[in-house]
């Protein structure tokens, strides 16, 4: 089943501008230049100026200026301005979600999940503005107070990429926020106009709330603005998310000046089907992992990893599945799977599933390009699952588009081995009713990935967890639990109530 019309290019800049006024963006300020195109049709729903890279040096003064002030407001009360931007964020949950679909292709529902993403973590990060917790110890001194206190960073610059256009920017802006921190967001120049919505809905939070304008601010355009970013002094921790490549560029610039870094990168994200495994709860979740978002998150499962003894059956489940996914419009009602972003990430899935086959793969379904006369700009396909007799070098290498490898294991330590052979550690899973397999998946010698899941995908985290992987991933850690800590600094203090001067370690030195 798929959609076989796809609105025009005024249907679909009609709804950008509507949901842009909304949101409280001025459509005259936004100017000529740049075509911001919609991957639905492949054509541009309006032009934009970009800034260039001088602009950077600017909103970074203004962002370190707004820091001096930001950083003295007591953190419950940063968090109550981040509790009128979670409202603000639910008023405007359909227009943002618009949005969303318009620039990054996303369905209608996975568009307002994002969304909802962004109003969970700013639940999350209110709380955490009464507990950014420093820890006392004992001191070895009579008279001696131990204990940590953690502060403001300083200016948070914020790099996002296309896939998740806002929900990943509010992961780092909702807790620097209640840290005290400013930031200085470059989104993704594919979805540029979600930005521009959500810096103004903040904006309005921040009018509000009589806080300085330059707490939050966005800055539009290409590679030479991330750079200018990356390489400025004033960054105290740079947040990266996108390819490996990318942030290996990124990485040792910032390390160069010294800075601090959260890298969340590419990932390769496996699922190991056990003989035990509940095969229609599998098929459900694989399907949603893999060609959910069509296969455009960086928690994609990638590689299905299946028991000899449930492969066929698990192939031909997926196979069907996969044949009655409907694809097309993503913000017509019962589409499952919209666009690719654009033609290079078409491109690349042809070009992996060509060399799978030199590897030995067979494509079992899908690949085929679709619509392609209703929207012949855009690029819509169906999602596609090759088999290989082995983990393949194809395999190793993350091909973002909707692209499932199915492999075979026999035994438990050989399937955890091919789950830890690729160069990266986002996410994994198992699926198994073995209660001893999925403790051994999630024990240290399991999986090697910063999430590991049981009996669910890889994707569609909750933002309580922190987020992020290891190893090519990048290491950094985003969104929930005490990720907090990377948008703070730590300050070890020792308090002396005594009157005497004892020195640590008996150290003797009295004159
Ligand atoms: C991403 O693709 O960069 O776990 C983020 C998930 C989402 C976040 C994905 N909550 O799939």
């Amino acid at each position: 089943m798929t959609t076989r019309t796809i609105p025009s290019s005024t249907e679909l800049s009609a709804l950008a501008d509507a949901a842009l006024a909304r949101c409280g963006v001025d459509l005259d300020a936004l100017g000529g230049g740049a075509s911001i195109i919609s991957p639905i049709n492949g054509q541009a729903l309006t032009t934009l100026t970009w800034d260039d890279a001088s602009e950077v040096g600017a909103a970074l003064d203004r962002a370190e200026d707004a820091f001096r002030v930001w950083r003295r407001v007591p953190a419950p009360e940063r968090g109550a301005l981040v509790k009128r931007f979670a409202a603000l964020l639910g008023t405007h949950q359909k227009d943002l979600a618009t949005l969303v679909s318009l620039e990054a292709g996303k369905i209608t529902s996975e568009a307002r999940g994002e969304v909802q993403e962004m109003i969970d973590i700013c639940d999350f990060a209110v709380g955490l503005s009464r507990q950014l917790y420093g820890r006392t110890m004992p001191s070895e001194r009579p008279g001696h107070r131990l204990m940590e206190t953690w502060h403001p960073l300083g200016v948070v610059g914020v790099i996002s990429a296309f896939n998740f256009p806002v929900a990943v920017w509010s992961w780092n802006t909702a807790i620097a926020l209640v840290c005290g921190d400013t930031l200085v967001w470059k989104p993704s120049e594919l979805t540029p106009l979600s930005a521009l919505a959500c810096q103004s809905i903040l904006a309005q939070a921040l009018a509000e709330h009589g806080a300085p304008e330059s707490v939050s601010q966005v800055v539009i355009g290409g590679a030479e603005v991330g750079q200018a970013l990356v390489d400025h002094p004033s960054v105290a921790l740079l947040s990266a998310t996108g390819s490996t490549p990318m942030g290996r560029r990124v990485g040792p610039r910032v390390a160069q000046r010294l800075g601090r870094s959260l890298l969340e990168l590419g990932g390769n994200n496996a699922a190991i089907v056990a003989p035990s495994a509940d095969l229609d709860l599998a098929v459900r979740g694989i399907v949603f992992a893999a060609a959910g978002t069509a296969g455009q998150r960086c928690t994609t499962l990638r590689r299905v990893i299946a028991h000899s003894s449930v492969i066929d059956d698990l192939t031909a489940r997926l196979a069907d599945a996969y044949g009655r996914l409907p694809i097309g419009d993503p913000l017509a009602q019962g589409t499952l799977v919209g666009p690719l972003i654009r033609q290079r990430a078409h491109d690349a899935m042809v070009t992996a599933i060509d060399q799978a086959r030199a590897e030995g793969g067979e494509l079992i379904v899908g690949g085929e390009r679709l619509l392609q006369d209703a929207a012949p700009e855009a690029f819509y396909v169906r999602p596609a699952i090759v088999r290989l007799p082995a983990q393949t070098e194809v395999v190793l290498r993350e091909t973002f588009a909707p692209l499932l490898w199915v492999l075979p294991y026999d035994h438990i330590d050989e399937a955890i081995a091919l789950n830890n052979a690729v160069p990266q550690g986002l996410s994994s899973s198992i699926f198994t009713a073995d209660q001893r397999e999925a403790e051994l998946f999630a024990s240290s010698e399991g999986s090697d990935c910063g999430i590991v899941n049981v009996n669910i995908g890889t994707s569609g985290a909750e933002i309580g967890g922190a987020f992020g992987g290891e190893k090519d991933t990048g290491g950094g850690r985003e969104s929930g639990s005490d990720a907090w800590k990377a948008y703070m600094r730590r300050a070890t203090n020792t308090i002396n109530f005594s009157g005497e001067l004892p020195l640590a370690q008996g150290v003797d030195f009295s004159v």
